[in-house]
C-alpha cells in the first residue's frame, strides 16, 4: 500500500469514527474578544497592548510587543487560585493532571516560555493572569438546554422565511458584563464535567442556591434525570474577554434537548448566583452573546437542523 492510499484510508477512518463535535485545534485559530480595548472589570484601567490580526500568532515576529502585566488583586491568596509563578511552593505540572487540578488543554500541548504557559491561540495584549484563577487553561462547562418554540396551541412554530423549526435555549444574563450567555461555570478541582453542567444549570437558571433544602422538589428530580443524556457540541478554547497571554478559558459545551417540551421545557426558570436574569431565547445568527458562545449555539442549530 503506498503512502497516498494509506493517508486517505486514515482520513476516511478519522471521519467515520472521529469526534462528532467541534473541537478547536491549536493550528490557526483567532481570538477577538480578548484583544484590543481594556481588560474587563479591572480595579484600574488596564489597556491591552494592541495586537493586529496578523500579529496574533507567537511564531510571527513582533519585537515591539510589550503586553500590559495585570493580575487582579482580588484573586491573590484565594483557595481557588494558583499562587504567583515564582512562589517557592508552586511546582505546576503543565499539560497534565496536576493533583486534582486539570492543567491539560483540549487543544493540544501548550508551550511554556520563561516559566509561563503561553496562550495556545496567541497574543492578547495582557500578560499575567488577569482575573482568572489558574495559570494556563481554566476549565469550564456549558450546558445548552434547548426546546422547540411553540405557538399558544402548543404546535411547533416554523420560521416565516426559512420554514424551519425554531430552537430556544436557556440563556442567562451575566452579573459581571450584563451580556447574555449560556449558564456555564468553572469545573471545580477533581469535579467531573457532567457534575459541573448540572450544578451550574441548577445554580444559575433554577436558583438552587437561593432555595432552602426543603424547597427542592419534584422539578429538581426532572432536571437531574434530564441531564443524564447530553450531546457534546464543542470542546476547546473560548474567546473569553478575560483571557491573557498566560491564562485562558476552555470549555466543554453539551446540548440537552427537550424534544416534547414537557420536561425541563415546562419548568419555571429563576435567575440565581452569577445570573441577574434568565429566559428562553430564540436561536438565530443575529444573537449577541458573551465570549464565543454564539459558536456553540450555532453547532447545536446545525445538529438539530433548526432555523439559523
Ligand atoms: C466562559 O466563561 C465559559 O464558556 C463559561 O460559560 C464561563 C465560565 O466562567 P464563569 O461564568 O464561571 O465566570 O468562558
Amino acid at each position: 500500500m503506498n503512502v497516498f492510499v494509506l493517508y486517505h484510508l486514515l482520513l476516511a477512518l478519522t471521519q467515520m469514527f472521529g469526534a462528532s463535535f467541534r473541537q478547536a485545534s491549536q493550528c490557526r485559530m483567532m481570538h477577538f474578544k480578548c484583544r484590543g480595548g481594556f481588560y474587563p472589570r479591572a480595579e484600574n484601567t488596564v489597556a491591552r497592548f494592541p495586537v493586529p490580526d496578523e500579529k496574533i500568532h507567537w511564531d510571527i515576529d513582533y519585537p515591539e510587543y510589550k503586553p500590559t502585566n495585570y493580575t487582579a488583586a482580588h484573586i491573590k491568596g484565594q483557595s481557588w487560585a494558583d499562587p504567583e509563578i515564582s512562589h517557592p511552593s508552586f511546582h505546576p505540572q503543565w499539560n497534565q493532571l496536576d493533583g486534582n487540578v486539570n492543567r491539560k488543554s483540549h487543544v493540544g500541548v501548550y508551550k511554556i516560555e520563561n516559566l509561563f504557559p503561553l496562550n495556545p491561540v496567541g497574543r492578547t495584549g495582557v500578560c499575567g493572569r488577569g482575573c482568572l484563577g489558574r495559570w494556563g487553561p481554566n476549565h469550564a462547562a456549558d450546558p445548552i438546554v434547548t426546546r422547540w418554540k411553540r405557538t399558544s396551541n402548543n404546535e411547533i412554530e416554523l420560521h416565516s422565511t426559512s420554514e424551519k423549526k425554531i430552537l430556544q435555549f436557556v440563556a442567562i444574563q451575566r452579573r459581571d458584563t450584563r451580556e447574555w450567555a449560556i449558564p456555564g461555570g468553572m469545573v471545580d478541582p477533581g469535579e467531573v464535567v457532567t457534575t459541573t453542567l448540572k450544578r451550574e444549570f441548577f445554580e444559575e437558571a433554577l436558583d438552587a442556591l437561593g432555595r432552602k433544602p426543603e424547597q427542592l422538589n419534584e422539578a429538581d428530580a426532572i432536571v437531574a434525570k434530564f441531564f443524564e443524556s447530553g450531546e457534546t457540541v464543542y470542546k476547546g478554547y473560548v474567546d473569553d474577554p478575560r483571557n491573557t497571554d498566560n491564562a485562558w478559558m476552555e470549555t466543554v459545551a453539551v446540548n440537552f434537548h427537550d424534544e416534547t417540551g414537557l420536561s425541563v421545557g415546562k419548568l419555571p426558570l429563576s435567575a440565581g448566583d452569577d445570573a441577574v436574569n434568565v429566559r428562553w431565547m430564540d436561536v438565530g445568527k443575529d444573537l449577541e452573546l458573551y465570549a464565543s458562545h454564539i459558536e456553540f449555539i450555532e453547532a447545536v442549530a446545525e445538529k438539530r437542523n433548526s432555523h439559523w
